[in-house]
């Protein structure tokens, strides 16, 4: 007796699931259905991307000679693979955009492209790693903000959201070197 309530159960139990498992199919039979669900497929990948990096305590160094400013902050990825960083881009629009290393005290362009490890952290700090500007158009004053996107390897664009200006004290990144190594090769 018991055994065949069970199987009854078991019976029941597998009709509700495929019936729980055809709805949105049969759903998809209609075009227009169909091309709604690849819409909010595409949504929830990409918001799902922009999830998996953020920009932790980010800030802008307020510079007022328009030669060059640097952003800082900690790259933190939320995802489970590696997210690899080949550039940048702002709404200040500098002319020259590029992802700094220190070596030796001296800043130089990063001579391989910028990894987060799944999971982890990358921070980038006065004396250490930073995303630089030059040759910006316009000035930024303290409390003004910039918008920041950082390129991925393989294309992809990710929005970091805007990052506010800050007065930063000076001498603790040697600019003065930077001068020197930022304007080679370049036309000035
Ligand atoms: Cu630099």
């Amino acid at each position: 007796m018991s055994k065949i309530s069970n199987i009854a159960l078991v019976g029941l139990t597998v009709a509700g699931l495929a019936l729980a498992g055809c709805s949105p199919q049969n759903q998809n039979d209609s075009t227009e259905s169909k091309a709604d669900a690849t819409t909010s497929a595409a949504e929830k990948s990409s918001s799902a991307a922009a999830e998996d990096l953020t920009f932790e305590d980010a800030v802008v160094r307020a510079n007022e000679d328009k030669d060059m400013t640097a952003i800082f902050g900690t790259l933190v990825n939320h995802s489970n693979a590696d997210v690899t960083i080949t550039g940048f881009s702002t709404s200040l629009n500098a002319k020259v955009n590029q992802m700094h290393e220190t070596v030796d005290g001296k800043m130089q362009e990063m001579s391989s492209p910028l990894v987060v490890k799944a999971g982890e952290s990358h921070e980038l700090a006065p004396g250490g790693d930073h995303f630089m500007l030059m040759k910006m158009d316009n000035q930024i004053a303290p409390g003004e903000s910039l918008n920041l996107k950082v390129e991925l390897e393989g294309g992809e664009e990710l929005d970091l959201g805007e990052i506010q200006t800050r007065s930063m004290p000076a001498g603790d990144e040697d600019y003065g070197d930077m001068a020197g190594h930022g304007m080679e090769g370049q036309d000035h």
